[in-house]
């Protein structure tokens, strides 16, 4: 089941290279079919489920996974049901679910009830749980670590990722080490949903960035060993630091990644980083349109005569 996922770019940042003193690269996981990294895994997942013979394929999300579950479902003719929180995921996201067919059920909760509840619902019936905790989710999506050696020649020195359920963080270090690298991994919490910054569940994770709202990451362990062992670090950032590296992007470096995706950026500007660097951008910034309406310049109104359209897109403002 594909639909000719990987193979993103990998783009210079000169606008963040500057401000930081390192060589910024971007690694636009948002060009992926269904708009994030999700689908590096996910046509595993499915693909497995497949031939396992599942009739249906489920997971707990706050997006990204029910959107690409969903197209890969579809793509296979089995059922896809998500479950996410309720008016808690971004507009793009639920579009995608439910135009792939999906059955979206709106859990009056949180991600991580959600999961605890699928984890009992695929005990009970005959379907594939396509959330991080499948293994063939973290088989395909250690691939982005293998793309970006190959893209620069070696390993980036630095490795920055936003951290939600911490599987895309384990997936990067199993790819290292597969590849026989070790660049350090910097991973970003946002600061109302950091566990592993905290060392506990939070009960009610709040952030901007809905993506990685998760109290309690399924794949904690690992992903604590994997800034271990990669000399590396997990830290936290606030909604406002992650709001500035948004626009920073988009403005500065021209290109518009989903919140949870500047939580990357967010953290590289507020503790810095040696050498060269890749940021994950994890999803594409047209998932989520009302946090970017909210966030940029309103539009001008304009009268349809030249002098005014001359004022209006070349004026002072
Ligand atoms: C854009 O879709 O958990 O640490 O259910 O959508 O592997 O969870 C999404 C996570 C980062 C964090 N950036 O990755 C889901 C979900 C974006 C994301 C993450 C997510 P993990």
């Amino acid at each position: 089941m594909t639909l000719g996922e990987g193979g993103t770019p990998l783009v210079p940042a000169p606008a963040l290279s500057e401000r930081t003193g390192c060589e910024v690269w971007l690694k636009l996981e948002g060009a992926n079919p269904t708009g994030s990294f999700k689908d590096r895994g996910m046509t595993v997942a499915v693909s497995a489920a497949m031939r396992d013979g599942a009739e249906a394929v489920v997971c707990a999300s706050t997006g990204n996974t029910a959107a690409s579950a969903a197209a890969y479902a579809a793509r296979a003719g089995v059922r896809g049901a998500v479950i996410v929180p309720e008016g808690k995921i971004a507009t793009g996201k639920l579009a995608q679910a439910l135009m792939h067919g999906a059955r979206v059920v709106a859990l009056r909760g949180n991600f991580d009830q959600a999961l605890e509840l699928v984890l009992q619902l695929v005990d009970r019936n005959p379907i594939a749980l396509v959330n991080s905790i499948n293994p063939f989710r973290i088989e395909g999506q250690k691939t982005g670590a293998f793309e970006v050696c190959d893209q620069l020649g070696e390993a980036p020195d630095v490795l920055c990722v936003p951290v939600g359920n911490a599987g895309n963080v384990t997936a990067w270090w199993k790819g290292f080490r597969e590849y026989d690298v070790a660049p350090r991994l910097h991973g970003y919490q946002a600061e109302g949903a950091a566990p592993l910054v905290r060392g506990a569940p939070v009960e009610n994770p709040e952030t901007v960035a809905s993506a990685i709202r998760i109290g309690n990451p399924a794949r904690w362990e690992e992903a604590m060993d994997a800034f271990t062992s990669s000399r590396g670090e997990v830290r936290a950032v606030s909604d406002e630091e992650i709001l500035d590296a948004y626009s920073f992007l988009g403005e500065r470096e021209g290109v518009f990644a989903e919140p949870a995706s500047a939580a990357a950026v967010a953290g590289l500007l507020k503790y810095g980083a040696e050498g060269r660097v890749v940021c994950v951008l994890t999803g594409h910034g047209l998932k989520d349109p009302t946090t970017a309406l909210s966030r940029a310049a309103p539009v001008m109104p304009c009268e349809p005569s030249i002098e005014q359209v001359e004022r209006a897109m070349l004026g002072d403002g």
